[in-house]
């Protein structure tokens, strides 16, 4: 089966697109220690060149160059030296080149950038660089974006923001950061194919991506990996997420409902109940869900969150999800599935909900009151209507509760806002949360943001924060979908 799945999976391997961008800058006539810098215009995705000259003298002696790409102007500032983090800091977009001989040198790496600055480190003689280009890539095909027709200027550029950050994540798989990781992760490939749906709809993308998961080695739960590699050749991920394999349900269930393509929804279903099953074997005395041996959960990069409540949540909506679409095509099992539903919900009330304090406040999570756990409950169904609307105001309101510091976990708060009819304030928080990042000039969406706390990361230094990020792109599925000629 896995062959079967790998195959399918490599016959969906897209082309890129290409596009030269050629930045409006003179040549740079430069001596040792000089510095330039190159400002793309936009944040792209691609491969860097210029040509090298002598300016009066032949250069007699190699030309040593130190060559940074920054996706922001801030980085431009940075001092990669002093990278101080917990990821690997061979991350950090940097070279040191030699270049032997005058000519046109093209890079061999790619980059992620908006700015490129290029210190000479060590020349004899004066240099000059012309030239320049940047061989911008993606997987997007950009003819088949639709233009807005009926929405506010706020939300206009929020979407071109979104637009650009989901067309340069799009390579070989939706990636979840064309700087870091560069790879395949569930939680944004979701996000990334609900939101490619409504912008350029690279279906055979997204069955690439679903079907490499499907591949993947499982743990002894039956898990599939959190991420995968596909290039240049396929490895399975290590880091086992219940949430992120659930939500790979979840995305085959997007698929089928924005294709009604029962031929893949049948072919991926094995998987699919593999996960579901797996998770209903972590259920506890309680019948809430456990994070088993040897996996974790991730919700949200949020310090101290505990995830349990959330967890669940997840575990409601995606069967909530699935029951859906197993009724729409009558399948043998949705009876199954739409009973564990039930009994997943009577367990939320139970044992996850405090009636007296109309909150998700319990022992599973040591009674930690945080937005995600009223979030995934709203989203699972366990509140509905007005009682859940005023309880979702108060935990986003309350200075006490642990807030969402991704736009992946704010993704789900507009969500859940949407689910419950909030329309004006799902646009608002919109607005606010991501028009945050377009009021600090972001031509792309970020890994993280938390407007409180700008040097945030969850890798101990935010040099290595990806500033092009997949998970962050969902505004233009939003927009496209709910508020682009609506009066909201
Ligand atoms: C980080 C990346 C990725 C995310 C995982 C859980 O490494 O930001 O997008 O899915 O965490």
């Amino acid at each position: 089966m896995k062959g079967l799945y790998l195959k399918t999976a490599d016959v969906n391997l897209p082309e890129l697109n290409e596009e030269i961008i050629t930045p409006e800058i003179s040549r740079q006539i430069l001596s040792s220690g000089d510095e330039t810098v190159i400002d793309l215009g936009n944040h792209y995705v691609g491969y860097f060149s210029f040509k090298l000259n002598s300016a009066d003298e032949y250069i007699d002696a190699p030309v040593r160059l130190r060559i940074q790409f920054c996706e922001i102007s801030n980085e431009l500032e940075y001092d990669f030296s002093a990278y101080n983090g917990g990821l690997c800091e061979s991350w950090l977009q940097e070279e040191i080149i030699n270049i032997d001989f005058p000519g046109e040198y093209e890079m061999q790496r790619r980059y992620a950038a908006r700015y490129i600055k290029i210190k000479v480190v060590a020349t004899r003689q004066k240099i000059v660089l012309s030239d320049f280009e940047f061989n911008s890539v993606s997987s997007a095909d950009v003819k088949q974006l639709k233009e807005l027709t009926g929405c506010e200027e706020a939300l206009k550029k929020i979407d071109s923001v979104a637009v650009n950050t989901l067309k340069n994540c799009m390579q070989r798989v939706f990636e979840d950061g064309p700087k870091r990781d560069r790879r395949l992760w569930i939680g944004d490939l979701r996000l990334e194919a609900l939101t490619n749906y409504y912008t350029f709809n690279n279906l055979s993308l997204v069955l690439r991506c679903l079907y490499l998961f499907a591949a993947a080695d499982t743990n002894d739960k039956e898990f599939i990996p959190g991420y995968i590699y596909e290039n240049p050749s396929y490895v399975s991920g290590s880091w086992f997420l219940e949430d992120y394999a659930l939500l790979f349900v979840a995305s085959v269930c997007d698929y089928y409902n924005h294709t009604e393509d029962n031929e893949t929804f049948e072919d991926l279903y094995p998987v699919v109940k593999q996960q579901m099953d797996a998770m209903h074997m972590t259920l506890d005395a309680d019948g809430i869900v456990t994070i088993a041996e040897g996996c974790d959960a991730f919700i949200d990069w949020c310090e101290g969150l505990e995830k349990i409540t959330s967890l669940h949540g997840v575990y409601m909506y995606v069967l909530g999800n699935l029951v859906d679409v197993l009724n729409k095509i009558n399948h043998k099992d949705k009876n199954v599935y739409l009973k564990r539903y039930e009994a997943a919900r009577k367990s939320a009330e139970n044992m996850l909900y405090n009636k007296e304090k109309q909150a998700f406040l319990n022992a599973k999570d040591n009674y930690q009151y945080s937005v995600h756990s009223a979030v995934w409950m709203v989203l699972g169904g366990v509140v509905t209507g007005k009682n859940a609307e005023e309880l979702l105001l108060s935990v986003l309101n309350s200075a006490d509760s642990l807030k969402p510091f991704t736009p992946y976990m704010h993704h789900y708060v507009v969500e859940a806002m949407i689910k419950l009819g909030m329309m004006k304030e799902a646009a608002a928080y919109i607005k606010k949360y991501w028009g945050g990042m377009v009021n600090l000039g972001a031509d792309t969406f970020y890994e993280v943001y938390v407007p409180e706390d700008l040097d945030f990361s969850p890798y101990g230094d935010k040099k290595l924060n990806s500033m092009c990020h997949a998970w962050s792109c969902t505004p233009a599925y939003y927009i496209r979908k709910y508020f682009d000629n609506s009066d909201i």
